[in-house]
């Protein structure tokens, strides 16, 4: 019977129909999904901080508005997740558990500092740029609420993408000092973004089967490429410079070829050795703990309501 269920699924895998909660799964399947779905969420809601960091310093009204819409479509992009990932059998308590103790990951770019305003336009820029690069494939991925959160998803990142791009443009074409700060800010982003599209092929141990599984469509190097040749030219549109020696147009394969990546700083800030890492988790950690009269609250209160309901 398992020989059965087993023949059923790598059919619809091979038809490119979708898996849904309720089909048999192989456990690796699951497992290896509520390691990547729960990520992702993590770094959503991680990755409010870095520009939570600005709000109440946004340049001006219009700013401020959009960089709040922003970080509040992290957190729905957060909780869609966990919710897509709960169908595999976890639990939101479990998940949160493994973040808070350090256990699950969540992408390494948001253990950077955000230091000056032009931040939250790399931040927009590249690091939803290299998001969506990463999650236009994934909305056809081979786990239905995966596939399907992701193109709300990306249809949001898309408005964050042009948000930050519209900060950056705006810096490059002002004063001395604020194309400065847009150049420092390439700078220091532009590495770390490359870096979150995950290791190289040949070190990533989990492209392989996930590959087959049709979890991931595109390999890790492919989608650093792809991001590579799309953003070069936006650089150069507003007078921007790739903070990379090596970068060149590569005539032959029409690609760009570009430097070598600091891979040790990789794994040192995917370990917890990151400039931010311990402030990140110190900030999530007080939220929970700081938040458990709010929870005990609210469940109090929907107890009430029932009693009310039943007599
Ligand atoms: N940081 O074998 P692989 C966003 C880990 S959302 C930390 O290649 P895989 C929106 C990996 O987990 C950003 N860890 O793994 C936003 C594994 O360790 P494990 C998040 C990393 O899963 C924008 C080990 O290294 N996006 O930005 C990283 O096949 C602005 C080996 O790696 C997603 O999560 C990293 N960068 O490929 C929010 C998208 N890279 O788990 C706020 C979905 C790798 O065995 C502001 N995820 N690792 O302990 C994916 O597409 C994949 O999981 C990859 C990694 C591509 C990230």
């Amino acid at each position: 019977e398992m020989k059965e269920l087993e023949a059923i699924f790598d059919q619809k895998i091979a038809n490119d129909e979708k898996i849904e909660p309720k089909d048999w799964m192989p456990e690796k399947y699951r497992k290896t999904h509520i390691r990547q779905i729960s990520q992702h969420a993590h770094s959503e809601i991680v990755g409010m901080l870095p520009e939570g960091n600005w709000i109440t310093r946004a340049p001006s009204l219009r700013r401020k508005v959009a960089l709040l819409a922003k970080v509040q479509d992290e957190a729905g992009h957060g909780l869609y997740l966990y919710s897509a990932c709960e169908t595999l059998g976890v639990t939101r308590e479990e998940l949160y558990e493994q973040l808070h103790s350090g256990e699950a990951k969540y992408s390494s770019i948001f253990n950077y500092p955000t230091v000056t305003w032009a931040d939250m336009g790399a931040i927009g820029w590249l690091v939803d740029g290299a998001a969506i690069i990463n999650q236009v494939p994934l909305t056809a991925t081979s786990f239905g609420p995966y596939a399907r959160a992701m193109v709300r998803v990306c249809k949001e990142e898309s408005f964050h993408q042009r948000q930050g791009f519209e900060i950056m443009m705006t810096l490059a074409s002002g004063t001395q000092e604020q194309k400065d700060m847009a150049q420092d800010a390439l700078n220091r982003w532009w590495w770390p973004s490359l870096m979150m599209l995950g290791p190289t092929d040949a070190e990533s141990v989990h492209t392989e089967q996930s590959m087959k599984w049709k979890l991931k469509r595109k390999t890790n190097d492919e989608l650093r490429q792809q991001f590579i040749d799309q953003t070069v030219p936006q650089a150069e549109l507003i007078g921007l410079t790739i903070p990379d020696p090596n970068l060149k147009w590569n005539e032959e394969t029409k690609r760009y070829d570009f430097g070598a990546l600091d891979w040790d700083e990789f794994w040192q800030v995917v370990k917890g050795h990151g400039p931010c890492n311990k402030a990140r988790m110190d900030a999530r950690k007080n939220a929970w703990s700081k938040g458990e009269w709010v929870r005990d609250a609210a469940m109090a209160y929907a107890e009430k309501q029932e009693l009310k309901l039943e007599t």
